[in-house]
């Protein structure tokens, strides 16, 4: 066999180079894009222990002054009235620093509609005890930014572990849904579930009348009962 002549290698690694530049100036050859995946934001869980839950979307938006705007950086919850230690806690603390508890809860409306939301939180009796109730207490009163206020029993909180939420089916609660936290009164009509809480306040006022209390609307807010007084 003879040898190749010069200028045919020559040639080859000269079509080879353009062709092999070409294709780096082109972005070479087809090969995965970078495809643009965004972090998965946590969706909304709406199957829990083979049951359906509602949709965050499925509450109607009828609060006393519209939705408002709390910042997680600058929130404080006030924990006040008979304790032993008054209490200014952040969102992170909240979230970190106490026991984290979730349950499967509906929300009746006086208006005839009602959502069943898997909610995550803290218990308040546990806000409560790093406070320190302090003797003669038997109301807890909840103040939100929007003015808003309710009470409820201190027997009831305790006993049936009630929870401030900060998470609905999974997700951090929305503005228009009370962010950063809502009381789960459950078996209590929707207006004990006060949104954007700010204040817990013990008290020993078993009579203290929030917003639609002084409405004419049952001071228990028991949903076995008549919604009215
Ligand atoms: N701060 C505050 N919390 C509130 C209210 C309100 O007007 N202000 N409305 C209550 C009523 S009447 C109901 S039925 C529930 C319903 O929650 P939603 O407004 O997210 O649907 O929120 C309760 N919590
Ligand atoms: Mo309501």
């Amino acid at each position: 066999m003879g040898r190749i002549p010069p200028v045919i290698i020559i040639v080859t690694l000269l079509t080879a180079g353009i062709i092999a530049f070409s294709l780096v100036i082109s972005g070479g050859l087809p090969q995965r894009q970078d495809r643009n995946i965004s972090p998965l934001t946590r969706v909304e869980v709406r199957d829990y222990e083979g049951a359906r839950l509602s949709s965050i979307a499925d509450f109607r938006e009828n609060s006393i002054r519209g939705p408002q705007y709390l910042s997680a950086e600058t929130y404080r919850l006030e924990i006040s009235g008979l304790v032993r230690n008054p209490r200014s806690l952040s969102y992170d603390e909240i979230l970190t620093t106490f026991p984290q508890f979730e349950k499967k809860v509906t929300l009746f409306c006086v208006e005839g509609w009602d959502v069943t939301i898997l909610w995550e939180g803290v218990r308040v009796k546990d806000l409560l005890a790093d406070a320190g109730i302090a003797p003669g207490a038997n109301t807890v009163i909840f103040h939100a930014a929007d003015g808003y206020s309710t009470s409820l029993p201190l027997d009831y909180i305790e006993e049936r572990d009630i929870l401030l939420a900060h998470t609905m089916n999974r997700v951090r609660l929305p503005a228009e849904r009370g962010f950063p936290l809502q009381l789960v009164a459950e078996d209590r009509w929707g207006y004990k579930w006060i949104k954007w809480v700010t204040r817990i306040q013990i008290s020993d006022e078993p009579s203290y009348q929030g917003y639609w209390e002084q409405q004419g609307f049952s001071q228990s807010g028991d949903i076995r009962t008549s919604s009215f007084t």
